[in-house]
């Protein structure tokens, strides 16, 4: 049957518009910022994930358990002064065994370095007993001092209330929890003051439920002593704003009583950085809220015992947003590294397969297994604008 030009043209002219609608659609379904470019479009000038790269051990010498005495009870071992550090509670430790397992299978069973747990609350002898039997290592039980975990006496418990309500409305988690600021308060400024760690200088944070895919075969703590790092990170990260509305302002407050502390080769680039979700940076006041996901951390304590980290610390804890605000202890670590540390002293660790949920940092090594190399986060699309690494990787670098 013949069809009419007209009819023919009308036809081809609907099927080009389904077409166009088709590519607007999936264009808009991609999500914009926060992810990487893909083929050989730049975004934030990076081409992919470098995760998706063929990644290695870091360069230079590293110390090997096969070369070196790391046996569990030498008194002349190769082990640095550091311990795997962790605060938990005594009702995690089904989730902690777990995590216990994968960082002894992938790393500390060669180094056997100590652990170290902190609780609010006496350990019971199960938690006791159970993790000591994940490891040959020495575990220490450390209670946390009622004066480093209490609310501060220039705190008003009114307020809290108050505020509580108000950070709950907006949907901040965990902010109607005391103990939740308690924790971010002490994990912020006091965790290195705890007398067991005074003769400590390195820390690597662990945290339950965490998960480690990749043997990692050389003495991380070495690594950061002999390369002259103080902080070390697997996850780069956007805060939830309203969790922090004043923490840029008190910031600047206190820089500009201490403009000196500010180091030469500092991370304002990326603190600030107004391109990738600029109504972050215009909710927080100033600050992008990138942060480096404190549930990982391996730190030299001796920046944070330093007076320029102290006296910020004291200023943000006496203007009350630990507990008025939900302040975390990521966003107030990574702005003292940002603002008071050399960029070149902070280390991505992105041979660490890494999975806190829902976020991970998976590289593509034949180290690593059980994790999908470059995949950042499983669950809702949503998840993929969180990521603050380009803002990172284009300010302060991939080192
Ligand atoms: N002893 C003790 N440990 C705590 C307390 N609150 C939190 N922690 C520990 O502090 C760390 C962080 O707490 P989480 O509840 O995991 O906080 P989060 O990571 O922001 O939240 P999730 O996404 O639920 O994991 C974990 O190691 C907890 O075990 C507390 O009141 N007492
Ligand atoms: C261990 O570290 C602490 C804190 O940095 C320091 O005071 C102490 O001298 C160090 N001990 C050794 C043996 O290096
Ligand atoms: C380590 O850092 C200190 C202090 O900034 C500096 O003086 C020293 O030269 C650095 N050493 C190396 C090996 O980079
Ligand atoms: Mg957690």
């Amino acid at each position: 049957m013949a069809v009419a030009r007209p009819i023919r043209l009308l036809g081809a002219a609907s099927i080009l518009l389904v077409l166009f609608l088709i590519f607007q659609l999936r264009k808009a379904a991609t999500p914009l910022v926060g992810t990487f470019g893909s083929g050989d479009k730049l975004v934030n000038g990076m081409k992919k994930d470098p995760l998706l790269d063929p990644t290695g051990e870091p360069e230079g010498v590293l110390w090997r358990a096969e070369d070196n005495d790391y046996a569990p009870d030498s008194e002349s071992s190769a082990r640095i002064n550091a311990t795997l550090l962790s605060l938990v509670r005594n009702e995690e430790l089904d989730e902690l065994i777990p995590t216990m397992r994968d960082l002894e299978r992938t790393w500390n069973n060669k180094f056997n370095y100590p652990w170290t747990f902190f609780n609010d609350k006496p350990f019971t002898e199960e938690f006791k007993r159970r993790t000591q039997a994940e490891t040959k290592a020495k575990c220490y039980y450390e209670l946390v001092p009622k004066e480093h975990w209490d609310v501060p006496e220039w705190i008003n418990n009114d307020i809290i209330k108050e505020s509580a309500e108000m950070l709950k409305e907006q949907g901040i988690q965990y902010s109607d929890k005391l103990s939740y600021h308690q924790m971010c308060r002490w994990n912020s400024g006091m965790f290195y003051k705890h007398p067991a760690l005074q003769n400590t200088r390195y820390y690597w944070r662990v945290e339950p439920k965490v998960q480690f895919f990749c043997n990692v075969d050389y003495d991380v703590f070495r690594y950061m002593e002999d390369h002259n790092k103080t902080y070390g990170f697997t996850i780069n990260l956007f805060d939830a704003p309203q969790s922090i509305p004043t923490l840029w302002p008190e910031t600047k407050k206190f820089l500009a009583a201490h403009p000196d502390y500010l180091s030469d080769n500092n991370m304002l680039g990326w603190l600030t950085d107004d391109q990738l979700r600029p109504d972050h940076t215009e909710a927080a006041n100033g600050y992008s809220t990138c942060h480096f996901w404190s549930n990982f951390e391996i730190g030299d304590m001796e920046f944070f015992r330093s007076q320029k980290y102290e006296e910020y610390f004291n200023h943000l804890d006496r203007a009350g947003g630990f507990f008025y605000e939900r302040w975390g202890d990521a966003p107030v670590h990574s702005i003292g590294l940002g603002l008071f540390e050399d960029a070149s002293k902070v280390h991505w660790f992105r041979d660490i397969g890494y999975r806190h949920i829902p976020y991970f940092n998976c590289p593509n090594s034949p180290k690593c297994s059980g994790c999908t190399p470059g995949k950042f986060y499983a669950g809702e699309p949503f998840l993929a604008k969180e990521d603050c690494r380009p803002s990172y990787f284009k300010h302060v670098g991939t080192h």
